[in-house]
């Protein structure tokens, strides 16, 4: 039997697992629509079974997961299971228009997924429009039932889910900008689990409360399940040990500021070593490039168990919004564990060896006043992606043509200065193109920032598989000299990758998982602009190395 299933979703809390062994249990994601009052603002946001983040969900390396998706809102809704592999479940996936139509008012879809050697922290979120501003919750995998993890066990584990809040909906505030052709608004608050800590001149706040007890150590599971915003994350008085990002092992390290992108999740150690008291814990923005971001710093409280409420709060500086060295320090920390039990399978021959441009562009757009008849864009080597209106994954599947096509080039049409002062046209063209991969070939992508516009940190996520980072730096990469600095012995594995502002990022992956797979920048502002791709990898000969036919229940565009 491999269909085991271990998901515990109680209707109102998160809480770890009881240790009961258990046949496939379906779980329901209700997504409703909640009033809520919070930050100045009355309004009303779409939840996951009015929780806001939504419910945890639990499962274990191996498990078999069957999520049933009951669409009660007047949106239509996807919801995907960001860094799940889904191997050979594509239909299971969830970018809407890529691997499923969406599942539109009063209508369900039960996603059903097994979990392949993975364990860890991921996190699921609505993938349609800006939904995900308030759809998405944390995933903690276990590891299989008796295997410890690779570091102390720690005594307790807590989740800390980060988010960006605004005071309007977020689908008027991205229908505002698409009319404008201008950026939209940035969020009025960043959030840890929900609430920003204190604001100004708002009756409407409340802080998250990390009760600890003086000696005990503790997993935080770190999500930015933010919008647009890259967060640097610190505690007042307390090192941080780094032990998994994107549901990998690392070599643990103690850092006192973690840095982390939308998509991605970072564990850390942390241990209540200091006096008992209260310390501030804060969630803040990283930009480094010309950008205008919400410049509010989210605050929560370590509390010491036995510590008076009223005493005062440690507190700590969040680190200025453009500390690239701090950023820099805890991403050049990052190496795989790559232990015996956990070795870094990096490919070293490669098959495919891909340079993509990602940025900004500016387009013609009569109808945007706002922007003197123009709007920004991006694009992924100068493709401003198309999205479609039947799924990739189906037209695919059942061979319906016209949808799309499979000439996405492999480079840029031309070769400029990317980091430099840019062409002086900034037209994209634009187009559904996917690029095809034969099953098992193994691919080199390099991700090349450009300053057309702005130059900007573009986390980059990939469905479907994790891919090695072997390499980044600064400027416009040089083929001949770069590769000689790879890191092919112990990268990190990753989903979700930072395009350094004015630099590049090199990740190697094998296409051993058949389907459509969506690449796209996390921020959710660029993703609408277009920066976004998909690959199309085909089937192998092998018995287990085709895409499984699709549900009954697959949604109908
Ligand atoms: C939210 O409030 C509006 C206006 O007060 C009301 O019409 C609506 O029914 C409420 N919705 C929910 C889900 O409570
Ligand atoms: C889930 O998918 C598997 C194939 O991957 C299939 O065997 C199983 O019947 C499905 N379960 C449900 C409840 O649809
Ligand atoms: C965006 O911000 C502008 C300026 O503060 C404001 O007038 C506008 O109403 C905001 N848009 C939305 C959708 O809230
Ligand atoms: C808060 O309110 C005070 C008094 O009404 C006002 O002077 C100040 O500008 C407000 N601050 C913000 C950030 O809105
Ligand atoms: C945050 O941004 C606002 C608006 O751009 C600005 O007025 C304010 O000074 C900034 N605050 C900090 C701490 O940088
Ligand atoms: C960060 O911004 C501040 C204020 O805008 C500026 O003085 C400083 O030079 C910047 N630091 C870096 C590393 O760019
Ligand atoms: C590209 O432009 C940057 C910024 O203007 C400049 O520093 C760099 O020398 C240029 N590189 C080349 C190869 O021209
Ligand atoms: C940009 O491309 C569009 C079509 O893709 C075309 O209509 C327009 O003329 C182009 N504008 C410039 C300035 O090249
Ligand atoms: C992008 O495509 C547009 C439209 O074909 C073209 O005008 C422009 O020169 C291209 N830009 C780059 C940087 O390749
Ligand atoms: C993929 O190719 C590698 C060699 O490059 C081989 O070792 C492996 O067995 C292949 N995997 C599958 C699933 O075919
Ligand atoms: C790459 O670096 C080498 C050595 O510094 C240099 O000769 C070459 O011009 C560079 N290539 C590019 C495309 O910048
Ligand atoms: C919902 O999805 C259906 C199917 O793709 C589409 O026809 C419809 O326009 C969508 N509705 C909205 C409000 O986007
Ligand atoms: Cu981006």
């Amino acid at each position: 039997m491999d269909s085991w299933v271990r998901v515990l979703l109680l209707a109102a809390f998160c809480i770890l697992p009881v240790l009961v062994e258990c046949r496939v249990r379906h779980c329901n994601f209700h997504v409703v629509a909640k009033n809520t009052t919070r930050l100045c603002s009355s309004k009303s946001i779409v939840t996951v079974n009015g929780q806001f983040p939504g419910p945890t969900l639990y499962a274990r390396e191996g498990d078999t997961v069957l999520v049933k998706v009951l669409n009660k809102v007047n949106h239509n809704i996807t919801i995907h299971w960001h860094g799940i592999r889904q191997l050979r479940t594509g239909w299971a996936d969830g970018p809407a228009y890529v691997t499923q139509c969406p599942i539109q008012p009063g209508h369900s879809y039960v996603y059903n997924f097994t979990i392949t050697g993975q364990r860890g922290t991921l996190l699921w979120h609505a993938h349609v429009n800006w939904l995900r501003s308030t759809v998405h919750g944390a995933i903690v995998i276990l590891p299989k039932r008796g295997v410890p993890y690779p570091f102390p066990k720690p005594d307790n584990e807590l989740v800390l889910v980060l988010g960006e809040w605004w005071k309007s909906d977020t689908e008027a505030i991205i229908n505002e900008a698409l009319k404008s052709g201008l950026a939209p608004n940035v969020s009025d608050a960043h959030t840890i689990n929900g609430l920003p800590g204190r604001v100004a001149n708002c009756s409407t706040q409340g802080a998250h409360n990390l009760p600890v007890e003086s000696g005990k150590t503790y997993l935080l599971r770190i999500i930015n399940a933010a919008l647009n915003e890259e967060l640097f994350f610190k505690i007042a008085g307390h090192k941080l040990t780094v032990v998994e990002v994107d549901a990998t092992y690392v070599k643990p390290f103690k850092i006192e500021t973690i840095v982390i992108a939308p998509g991605q999740t970072t564990n850390v150690l942390l241990t209540a070593d200091q006096k008992s008291g209260k310390y501030l814990v804060a969630a803040s923005p990283y930009m480094d490039a010309p950008i205008a971001v919400d410049n509010l710093t989210a605050t929560a409280t370590l509390h010491y168990t036995g510590t008076l409420s009223t005493s005062p709060t440690v507190l700590t500086l969040p680190p200025p919004q453009n500390a690239t060295q701090i950023a820099n320090k805890f991403v050049n920390s990052l190496k795989g564990l790559n232990s015996k039990k956990y070795p870094v399978k990096v490919p070293i021959k490669v098959d495919h060896s891909l340079f993509f441009t990602v940025g900004l562009g500016i387009i013609p757009c009569p109808s945007c006043k706002a922007a003197n008849g123009s709007r920004v864009v991006a694009s992924v080597n100068n493709v401003t992606f198309t999205m479609p209106s039947t799924a990739l994954l189906q037209a695919h599947y059942f061979k319906i043509n016209g949808v799309f096509t499979t000439d996405f080039p492999a480079k840029p049409p031309h070769v400029f200065n990317y980091t430099g002062a840019g062409p002086a046209n900034l037209n994209t063209t634009s187009g559904t193109r996917l690029y095809r991969l034969p099953f098992n070939a193994t691919v080199q992508l390099v991700l090349q920032d450009t300053g057309i516009v702005a130059p900007e940190n573009h986390p980059v996520h990939l469905h479907g598989f994790n891919f090695f980072v072997v390499g980044r730096g600064v400027g416009n990469f040089n083929s001949t000299t770069d590769p000689k600095k790879f890191n092919l012995v112990d990268p990190v594995e990753r989903n979700t990758v930072g395009v350094p502002a004015g630099g590049w990022t090199a990740i190697r992956f094998r296409a051993d998982n058949p389907g459509v797979w969506f690449m796209h920048c996390h921020l959710e502002v660029h993703t609408t602009w277009g920066l976004k791709m998909a690959f199309l990898v085909d089937n192998g000969k092998g018995s287990k190395q085709s895409l499984i036919p699709p549900p009954k229940d697959l949604p109908k565009c």
